[in-house]
C-alpha cells in the first residue's frame, strides 16, 4: 500500500477535523488515537483513499513516507510528552514531530531541545479556529527550525484558511517555541475582547433591560461595520438563540460560570514575568475566575443593592457612542498584546513580522476580524513601533477614546463593571501620558525603604534622609 504523505495522532475535536482537511487536500494521512475504538469508528465514517487508521503506534509509524512528519493534536501537557517517549525509539533521525495542541511555549522550547539531540525536528504549531477552523481551514502559527517548517510548508499552505487576499493564513513565526508563544497571545486577545463583548451586553441588559434578541440585533449592527469579526457575528447569533427545553433565550438559561482552559492565564503570567503591561487581558482572566465564584457572589448580593440607573443616554446614541468605545477597547487589547509579542521576541531572539502575525490572523481563527487586516498593513512599514504611535492607528484612537471615557464612566456610574474595558481605557491613558505619578510611588519606595529614585534634571540614583 502506498505510503501517507503525513500522521496524525489524537482524534477528538481538533485532530479530528484536522485529519479530514488534510485529506480532503489530496494529501494521504494515516491517523492514530490512544484509545483505538474512537480510530476505528472514525476510519468508519470518513476513510478513503486519503485517510487511513492504524490500531498500532508502529505500524502507523510504518505507514508514513520518509522523513516521517507526524502531527500531535491531544490533551496539551503531559499527554504530549508521553505521546513524544513513545513516538521517538520508532522514529529515525530527520522525521519531525509537529505538536498541534495549545501548548505552553515553555513546554515547546524544553521537547525542541531534548529531541534536537536525538535528531528529530520538532515544530510547535498554534492552530486557532476551532473545530469549523480544523476542518475548513485554521489559523496556523508555526514555530521551530525553518528546516522543519519547509518539510511541512507545502501541506500547511494548503489546509490553512485564507486571509483577505486569498492568501493562505499561515507563516514561519519564528524559532523553538516562537509559534506556540503567538498562539497563546492570539488567545489572551481573545479572552480580552470576549470579556469586552460581555460587558457591552451587561450595558444593554442591566441599563436599557433590553432582551436578548434586541441585543443580537445591536450586535448584528456592530458587525456590519468597523468592529466586524468573528466574535461580534457569533455573538449575535448566541443571543438570538431559542430554547429548546422552556419558553425563552437560551442565554438567559446558560449559568454564568466562566471555564477557562489556561492560555489567557500563561498570557497574562507570561506578561507580568517579563514586566509588560497586559491589563486587559489579566482583567478578563479576572472577570472569569470572579465569575467561578458564583456562591459567594449570590450571598454579597443580598447585602448590596444595585446602583440607581441615572442620567440614561438615549439608546441610539448611546450605541454608537459604544460602538467607538469597544473599537478603540480592541485596538488597545490589540496594542498591548502586539507589544508584548515585540518584547518578547527581542528576549527571545525571535524574528517575529506583526504584519505577517496580523495577516494570518485575518481568516480561520477566533480573533479573526476587519480591524486584522488594517493591522496588516499598518505593520508593513512600521515593525518595531507601538501600536498607537502608528499614524492610521493614531487617527482611529483620538477620535474613538473620547467615546470609551465617557462609556467607562457611564458605565460605572449606573453600577456596571467592566474591567476590560476600563482597564484597555487605563492602559491608553497611561502610556499616552508623558508625566505619570510614578515620582510619588519612587518617593514613597525612598521613604520607606531606601530603595533610591532618579532626577529629571540630572543622572544618577539620589536617596533622601526622608526623617
Ligand atoms: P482534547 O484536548 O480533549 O484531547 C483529547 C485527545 O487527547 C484524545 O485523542 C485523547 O485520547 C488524547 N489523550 C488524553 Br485526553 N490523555 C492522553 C494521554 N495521557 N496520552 C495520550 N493521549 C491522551 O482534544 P481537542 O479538544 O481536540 O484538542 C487537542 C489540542 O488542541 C489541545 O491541546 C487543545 O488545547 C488544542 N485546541 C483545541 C481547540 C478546540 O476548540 N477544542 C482549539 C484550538 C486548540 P483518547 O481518545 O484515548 O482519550
Amino acid at each position: 500500500m502506498q505510503k501517507s504523505e503525513i500522521g496524525l495522532i489524537g482524534l477528538a475535536t481538533m485532530g479530528a477535523n484536522l485529519a479530514r482537511n488534510i485529506a480532503n487536500n489530496k494529501f494521504k494521512i494515516s491517523v492514530f488515537n490512544r484509545t483505538t475504538e474512537k480510530t476505528t469508528k472514525f476510519i468508519a465514517e470518513y476513510g478513503n483513499e486519503y485517510l487511513v487508521g492504524q490500531e498500532e503506534l508502529k505500524d502507523f509509524v510504518k505507514s508514513l513516507k520518509a522523513p516521517r512528519k507526524i502531527i500531535l493534536l491531544v490533551k496539551a501537557g503531559w499527554p504530549v510528552d508521553a505521546f513524544i517517549d513513545k513516538l521517538t525509539p520508532l522514529l529515525d533521525k530527520g522525521d519531525l514531530i509537529i505538536d498541534g495542541g495549545n501548548s505552553n511555549y515553555k513546554d515547546t522550547q524544553k521537547r525542541t531541545t531534548a529531541l534536537k539531540e536525538k535528531g528529530i525536528e520538532f515544530l510547535g504549531c498554534g492552530v486557532s479556529g476551532g473545530e469549523e477552523g480544523a476542518l475548513n481551514g485554521p489559523s496556523l502559527m508555526p514555530g521551530g527550525s525553518k528546516k522543519a517548517y519547509n518539510k511541512v510548508s507545502k501541506i500547511l499552505n494548503k489546509i490553512a484558511a485564507k486571509d483577505f487576499n486569498g492568501n493562505p493564513c499561515v507563516t514561519y513565526i519564528g524559532n523553538n517555541g516562537a509559534g506556540h508563544y503567538v498562539k497563546t497571545v492570539h488567545n489572551g486577545i481573545e479572552y480580552g475582547v470576549m470579556q469586552m463583548i460581555a460587558e457591552a451586553y451587561e450595558i444593554f441588559r442591566s441599563v436599557y433591560k433590553l432582551k436578548a434578541p434586541e441585543i443580537a440585533k445591536i450586535f448584528k449592527n456592530y458587525n456590519r461595520g468597523k468592529l466586524k469579526s468573528y466574535l461580534f457575528e457569533i455573538t449575535s447569533e448566541v443571543l438570538d438563540r431559542k430554547d429548546q427545553y422552556k419558553k425563552g433565550y437560551l442565554i438567559d438559561y446558560i449559568l454564568d460560570k466562566a471555564g477557562q482552559k489556561g492560555t489567557g492565564r500563561w498570557t497574562a503570567i507570561d506578561a507580568l514575568e517579563r514586566a509588560v503591561a497586559l491589563p486587559t487581558v489579566t482583567e478578563a482572566v479576572f472577570a472569569r475566575i470572579t465569575s467561578g465564584e458564583k456562591d459567594t457572589r449570590k450571598r454579597l448580593n443580598k447585602i448590596y443593592s444595585k446602583a440607581k440607573v441615572k442620567n440614561k443616554i438615549p439608546l441610539n446614541k448611546f450605541i454608537s457612542k459604544l460602538g467607538d468605545a469597544l473599537y478603540a477597547g480592541m485596538l488597545s487589547s490589540y496594542a498591548q498584546g502586539y507589544h508584548l509579542i515585540q518584547k518578547t521576541a527581542a528576549e527571545e531572539g525571535w524574528e517575529i513580522d506583526l504584519s505577517e502575525v496580523s495577516r494570518i490572523w485575518e481568516g480561520g481563527c477566533i480573533i479573526r476580524a476587519d480591524i486584522l487586516n488594517f493591522l496588516h498593513k499598518a505593520y508593513a512599514k512600521n515593525q518595531n513601533k507601538h501600536l498607537f504611535e502608528i499614524k492610521d492607528i493614531s487617527n482611529g484612537m483620538i477620535k474613538t477614546i473620547p467615546k470609551l471615557r465617557e462609556i467607562c464612566g457611564y458605565a460605572q456610574s449606573n453600577g456596571v463593571a467592566i474591567p476590560a474595558l476600563s482597564t484597555s481605557l487605563a492602559y491608553f491613558e497611561m502610556m499616552t501620558n508623558e508625566n505619570s505619578s510614578a515620582n510619588l510611588i519612587q518617593g514613597l519606595r525612598d521613604y520607606f525603604g531606601a530603595h533610591t529614585y532618579e532626577r529629571t534634571d540630572k543622572k544618577g540614583s539620589y536617596h533622601t534622609e526622608w526623617n
